[in-house]
């Protein structure tokens, strides 16, 4: 069967999110090399999505797919093993899980560009705090839900990898000793061959 072909950043936490889907889901998906950035635009990857962003993926007959949350379903529509958005009532939780994920993941990346592509003098410290609020008051959130967490699905996936990134960018958080039964679940989760195989760096 022919593979979907995916613009990717190994550390991108979304593109993470997407290949961990492909992984638990069987399926296989050729990674196209790509230097998004909020000010230099990818010509490449805009070409296919205006946004010029990772993850974009582009399918089979072509035409193309995102953002991640677009893509992820999209696999998921396309084997016959565990669901990772399971049907009914539990579909809900895990997307809700996924959006809160992405949120922290949203800001985290927006903290990443603020402290390393903005100018310093252009820095504005009440911004980063907003943004750091989000991801914090994301993971207060997380540790009051993370006793619930089992198995694997997407919102799972995506929680997982925004945990990722944030060891990965900003380890100075320190969010594990307020946060234990968080901290456990990450540390189980982490031991999945796809989250080892997609482990930045
Ligand atoms: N909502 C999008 C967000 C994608 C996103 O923020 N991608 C970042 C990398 S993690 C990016 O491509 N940034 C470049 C830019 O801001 O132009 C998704 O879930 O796929």
């Amino acid at each position: 069967m022919a593979k979907m072909k995916l613009f990717h950043t190994p550390t991108s936490p979304l593109v993470r999110k997407v290949m961990v889907v492909a992984l638990e889901t069987g399926q296989e998906i050729e990674t196209l090399p790509a230097a998004p950035s909020p000010v230099r635009r990818d010509r490449t990857i805009a070409a296919a999505n205006p946004s010029a962003m990772v993850p974009t993926a582009i399918l089979p007959d072509g035409g193309a797919l995102y953002d991640s949350r677009v893509i992820t379903r999209w696999l998921d529509s396309r084997h016959e093993g565990a669901k990772m958005y399971p049907e009914g009532e539990a579909l809900w939780t895990v997307l809700r899980r996924e959006a809160l994920a992405d949120g922290m993941i949203g800001a985290a990346v927006l903290m990443r560009y603020e402290t390393t592509i903005r100018p310093e003098a252009l820095r504005w410290p009440d911004w980063l705090d907003g943004q750091r609020e989000k991801v914090t008051g994301s993971l207060d959130q997380l540790e009051a839900e993370a006793a619930g967490f089992a198995g694997v699905d997407a919102g799972l996936i995506a929680i997982a990898c925004g945990l990722g990134f944030l060891d990965l960018r900003f380890a100075d958080l320190d969010w594990r000793p307020t946060r234990p039964a968080l901290a456990h679940w990450f540390a189980a989760f982490s031991a999945r061959p796809s989250m080892e195989a997609t482990r930045p760096g």
